[in-house]
């Protein structure tokens, strides 16, 4: 293991330590408990948190408990939002992070119960962190504003919406920022509002984030087609089956990697920006835009 993976997967167990003891110390109704430790400990990329903690540790050299504690919470609002994505109404899905989705384990009832029990519990947790009251006003006002109406649950509805018609490039791209991109921005600026930097950092850090999640979205997007194709030839593909609107759908899966290579570019260039301004080099950061290489 490479120092930098160790310290990643060292990190991933202090985070889900973290989750752990929320769950330990929630008083809520046991089986309710057991969905919603299900789904966070069924494992997943933790790549929202990871961002956090890179960043906070970019500008300050240094992760604290109360960083750990903020990325859980990020974590816990993602968690929800995939135990509803999962559901017959939305995607309908079976598997889940490898494992029978919640709603096959625990009923679809219990299954949005646990999916607001992660998002309210999140809340709750964000306002108790040991930090000074106008960061905790900051993480929370942003954080609701990026999974909200605004943000995540506006993105979904207009990624359903959408199922009846043709988007174009530019009305997808609304979507993806709304329900990819959304999440993912405020999992990078919540960093650097740990770390208290000025807004024009917090603004590149922002941009970043976006743009980090439009590339994430359409990898997706590229992974589902390319791994679906070689499992099933010619079959009818899942989204296509949905009536999805995706990038490669859009735009072949030659210019929806051509977009994914632009999305990177405007990733690095932030990058750049931010090496600037702060005389160091963001290499952890830097890293991360790897994983749209494999
Ligand atoms: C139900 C309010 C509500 C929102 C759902 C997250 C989401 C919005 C939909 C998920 C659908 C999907 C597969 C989107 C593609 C990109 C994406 C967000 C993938 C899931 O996130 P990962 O890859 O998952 O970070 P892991 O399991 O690694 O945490």
């Amino acid at each position: 293991m490479t120092n930098a993976s160790g310290k990643m997967s060292n990190r991933i167990d202090q985070l889900e330590q973290a989750m752990d003891q929320y769950l330990a110390t929630l008083q809520a109704p046991s089986k309710l408990k057991e969905a919603m430790r299900y789904s966070l400990d069924a494992g997943g990329k933790r790549i929202r948190p990871l961002l956090t903690l890179a960043f906070k540790e970019y500008f300050t050299g240094e992760v604290v408990t109360t960083d750990i504690d903020v990325a859980a919470c990020i974590e816990m609002i993602h968690t929800y939002s995939l135990i509803h994505d999962d559901l017959p109404e939305m995607d309908n899905d079976d598997l889940r992070r490898g494992k029978p989705t919640n709603h096959k384990v625990f009923g679809q009832a219990m299954a949005v119960l646990a999916g607001d029990g992660l998002l309210t519990t999140a809340f709750e947790r964000l306002t108790t962190i040991s930090l000074a009251p106008a960061v905790i006003v900051e993480l929370t006002h942003k954080l609701a504003l990026a999974a909200g109406a605004q943000g995540m649950v506006g993105g979904q509805v207009g990624d359903i919406l959408g199922e009846q018609k043709q988007l174009t490039l530019a009305e997808l791209q609304m979507v993806h920022e709304g329900k990819t991109g959304a999440l993912l921005q405020y999992a990078c600026e919540a960093g650097a509002i740990l770390a208290a930097q000025p807004p024009t950092v917090k603004e590149i850090v922002a941009h970043f984030g976006l743009n980090f999640g439009l590339a994430f979205q359409i990898y997706d997007d590229i992974q589902d087609v390319v791994s679906t194709t070689a499992k099933m030839g010619k079959k009818v593909h899942k989204d296509q089956a949905h009536n999805k609107n995706t990038y490669p759908g859009l735009l072949g899966l030659a210019g929806a990697q051509e977009h994914l290579t632009k999305m990177v570019a405007i990733c690095r260039s932030d990058l750049l920006q931010l090496e600037q301004i702060m005389g160091q080099e963001p290499s952890t950061l830097n890293e991360f835009l790897e994983y749209f290489k494999r």
